[in-house]
């Protein structure tokens, strides 16, 4: 008896102190401090074959000029029906048709496209033309203006990425659009990435921006050809970490990007850490356990990795080669990225 009556006197002090805008640590204790990481999202994959129909009734159905992207996002419902596709990150594909031009535009969130089916295609990135060639990646850092054109004879389809959601949460996003009706946009040639284009060789001299990479065109060919030559990491798989020339850091400040290659029926030493990834299936089939999950995948699917999960890849064809989007530049700058391996 006594102790309900202390039961009840003490949550009649709580919602006391709920009114006053006042709440006692002690209890909220346990969920101010989680004694892990718990991710909100379950893995989840989303599949080619379904997302292309709908990508190509999204570019036979939508004018580019009534939209400012024609992407479709990949979302987890495990999210409340936030458009987020893990946290901090989202990922899409965007559709381009002949003659479109997706107009000029600088956010100050990151974002990065790799090309799957885009040949032909080009992102203008900061007055550099960028052509899009198999498995080329290209960064818009933040505040960098870009556009997109296709001047293909036929649809384009590419792989996007962006840190929207971690600057959602920071309430930093600032978006400015271009001049629409200017052509000189569209005028652009190479440009100053011819600057940035031999690895391991820059301008002693040239001035530019810290908080990102100032390449902003990542080769496709040349990442398959370190693939090729690279030794095996801890985990078993051959890792590239696309970098900033002028730091060896993470390409933008808090989007970092890798390419993986999976040898055929060697699985990778599971692995946690408390980054979230998005892995695109660039080429070859296989299989991820992620969690308590295990997916079968094929060329351009999309699988989460959410944080603190187990994550474990293996080919089952022959090699097979994913790009990896994540926030772990965002972890490892903020001093909170842990990894693990089983
Ligand atoms: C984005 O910023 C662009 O700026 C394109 O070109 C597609 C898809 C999802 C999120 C951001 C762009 C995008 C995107």
């Amino acid at each position: 008896m006594a102790e309900s009556a202390t039961t009840v006197k003490r949550s009649d002090f709580v919602a006391q102190l709920e009114a006053s805008n006042l709440h006692p640590l002690w209890d909220r204790f346990r969920t101010l401090t989680p004694v892990k990481p718990q991710a909100k999202d379950p893995p989840l994959i989303w599949r080619w074959r379904d997302i292309e129909p709908f990508a190509e009734r999204a570019g036979s159905e939508v004018p580019i000029d009534d939209v400012e992207r024609r992407a479709l996002i990949l979302v987890n419902p495990a999210f409340d029906g936030e458009t987020v596709t893990t946290s901090n990150l989202i990922a899409a594909f965007t559709v381009l048709d002949p003659g479109d031009r997706a107009r000029p535009h600088r956010h100050t969130f990151a974002a990065i496209r790799f090309a799957t089916r885009a040949e032909g295609a080009a992102t203008i990135v900061n007055d550099r033309r960028c052509d899009m060639h198999d498995g080329d990646l290209i960064l818009t850092p933040p505040m960098c203006w870009h556009g997109h054109i296709n001047e293909s004879d036929h649809r384009i389809i590419w792989f996007d990425a962006a840190n929207i959601p971690l600057i959602r949460t920071l309430d930093a996003n600032f978006f400015e659009p271009g001049d629409q009706k200017s052509n000189q946009f569209w005028q652009a040639d190479e440009g100053d990435e011819k600057l940035w284009a031999e690895s391991g060789m820059i301008g002693a001299d040239l001035p530019h921006a810290t908080a990102h990479s100032p390449k902003y065109h990542y080769s496709g060919a040349a990442t398959r050809r370190l693939l090729a030559t690279l030794p095996a990491g801890p985990d078993g798989a051959r890792t590239v970490r696309y970098t900033n020339p002028a730091t060896g850091g993470a390409v933008m400040p808090a989007l970092d990007c890798y390419a993986v290659r999976l040898a055929k029926d060697r699985a990778t030493r599971p692995k946690r850490t408390t980054c979230n990834s998005i892995c695109l299936v660039v080429s070859g089939t296989g299989r991820s356990t992620v969690g308590e999950h295990t997916f079968q995948w094929s060329q351009h699917d999309v699988f989460s990795i959410p944080h603190w999960s187990w994550a474990s890849h293996a080919a089952t064809g022959g090699d097979a080669d994913l790009f990896i989007v994540s926030d772990r530049v965002a972890f490892e700058r903020l001093e909170l990225l842990r990894e693990e391996y089983q």
